[in-house]
């Protein structure tokens, strides 16, 4: 069955996911979403969540880079993602990468464009985050932002000083697209602020080497393809953990807690140590299993 990346080629969360479809070599589709809201299609396959990216293979929905990428790996195990063979660790990283690391990015990008973001981008991130979009704030912030972006990329440079390719050695996994994605961010939209790493010792051809990883077999989806698939496909068999058993079938909402906390409705169908799947049925997509993280989603049965 196809893999179809809901995403748009400017998302960073998406380059993550891309270069370890590209590690793997994988053939898969990008299915474009739109940057801001509405976003009716995606929204007919995961109920309510409306992050990039969001991967889905037949009636199965997975939300969150992070979650996508234990997917692809428990799927398509070679070559692992997991080179160093430490897969915990390796995705631990998401919660540096992911959230202080971004930040930075985020701060020095935004800042540094200042008034020239697009009013609807504006609101539309105003809305997802519930915080006001301050561009002479975020201006004022540039300096730390690019201090603490350098903060960053220097660990990234001080675990290249052996002279390994790769962060893991001489082979690229999951830890690389990782620490890759955020630079790559502030190169492609605000390069000005790349001047903050550009110069660290080794960090530019490991980047280099990183991009080189390519994104796979990559073809053009269309979101009418995806609402299709979905709706020819029944959702892989789930299995639910012991310990979830009182929940079995219940009615559950689930949700992001940081930002984008749309609740996704549903019966809970399956669970694991790291993930939920919830089952709901939509008048466009039929039968589709939701799967999200653990790891920054929080989980609540309807009495
Ligand atoms: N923890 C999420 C974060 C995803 C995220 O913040 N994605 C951004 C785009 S890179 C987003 O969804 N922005 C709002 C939007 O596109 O609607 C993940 O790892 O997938």
């Amino acid at each position: 069955m196809t893999i179809l990346v809901h995403q748009y080629d400017s998302s960073p969360f998406s380059e993550k996911v891309r270069i370890c479809l590209g590690i793997k070599g994988l053939s898969w589709a990008a299915v474009d979403q739109p940057v801001i809201m509405p976003k009716p299609d995606l929204l007919a396959l995961t109920g309510a969540y409306r992050r990039i990216p969001v991967m889905q293979i037949g009636a199965d929905i997975y939300c969150d880079s992070v979650l996508i990428v234990r997917e692809l790996e428990r799927r398509f195990p070679t070559p692992t993602l997991f080179p160093a063979g430490t897969p915990g660790i390796d995705q631990a990283l998401a919660q540096w990468t992911d959230r202080a690391f971004f930040q930075a990015a985020v701060g020095v990008i935004f800042g540094g464009l200042g008034d020239a973001v697009d009013p609807a981008f504006r609101a539309d991130r105003e809305q997802l985050s519930g915080q006001p979009f301050n561009p002479a704030a975020m201006k004022a912030a540039v300096p730390y932002m690019a201090a603490q972006l350098r903060a960053h990329a220097a660990l990234i440079s001080e675990q290249l000083t052996d002279g390994r390719a790769f962060l893991s050695g001489e082979r690229p996994g999951l830890v690389d697209a990782s620490a890759f994605y955020n630079l790559w961010f502030v190169r492609s939209f605000h390069a000005p602020a790349a001047a903050a790493f550009e110069d660290l010792p080794g960090l530019m051809d490991w980047y280099d080497r990183v991009r080189g990883i390519g994104h796979g077999d990559r073809r053009t989806g269309t979101r009418e393809e995806a609402i299709a698939a979905a709706l020819n496909a029944a959702p892989d068999e789930p299995s639910l953990a012991s310990a979830d058993a009182a929940l079995a079938n219940r009615e559950v909402t689930v949700a992001a807690t940081d930002y984008g906390r749309d609740p996704i409705r549903g019966r809970l169908v399956g669970s694991s140590p790291y993930h939920w799947a919830i089952a709901r049925d939509d008048p466009r997509a039929g039968r589709v299993n939701v799967h999200v993280p653990r790891l920054g989603f929080s989980l609540s049965a309807s009495e």
